[in-house]
């Protein structure tokens, strides 16, 4: 009688993460393995993710956000994180290069997956990435971002728009890259 949840990582995805991020065979082994502990079903759902995440920001509210990234991740659209997704993810977000990174990007401002980002959009995902910023350090932030619409207003600025047009994704990726300045925009990193 097989078991079907025994554990190794199969050969095909193996390959394939080998292929498309930098991890080494014993790291995607190993963390294999722990994702199989902390998660014997083999999917994490949104709940669960939103969860972790919010483990991350015990002083503000990263529900909003964890949702839009989990869509970000669930790259096959079934409501479900398995663990490719959750090691490209892992790859993308943390250790990716800045072109990756931004593709990434895309895909969370793209809310409604329809391969162009709109103002509308970009306003919904500063308005997530604020809720994220506990409150103490959102006193301290530069006047020209201080709320979600003129983070968005400044980040829109990036592309060289009119407020109802809408951004590609080369459009987006040339409007940011070498512009550190708007990649703090899109992003919120703890300092502590
Ligand atoms: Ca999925
Ligand atoms: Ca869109």
């Amino acid at each position: 009688m097989g078991n079907s949840r025994s554990g190794a990582v199969s050969k095909e995805i193996l390959e394939e993460l080998k292929m498309n991020t930098k991890f080494t065979e014993m790291e995607i082994v190993q963390w294999y393995e722990d994702f199989q502990k902390q998660c014997p079903s083999g999917r994490i759902s949104k709940e669960d993710f939103e969860g972790i995440y919010s483990r991350f920001f015990p002083d503000s509210s990263a529900q909003t956000y964890a949702h839009h990234v989990f869509r970000s991740f669930d790259t096959n659209d079934d409501g479900t994180l398995d663990f490719k997704e959750y090691i490209i993810a892992l790859h993308l977000t943390s250790t990716g290069k800045t072109a990756r990174k931004l593709e990434w990007a895309f895909s969370l401002f793209d809310v409604d997956k329809n391969g162009y980002i709109t103002k509308a959009e970009v306003r919904e995902i500063c308005a997530a990435i604020f809720k994220l910023i506990p409150a103490e350090e959102l006193a301290g932030l530069p006047s020209d971002e201080s709320t979600p619409d003129k983070r968005a207003d400044k980040l829109w600025s990036c592309f060289d728009k009119g407020e109802d047009d809408r951004v590609a994704e080369a459009e987006f990726l040339a409007g940011l890259v070498d512009n550190d300045a708007a990649l703090q925009l899109i992003q919120y990193q703890p300092t502590k």
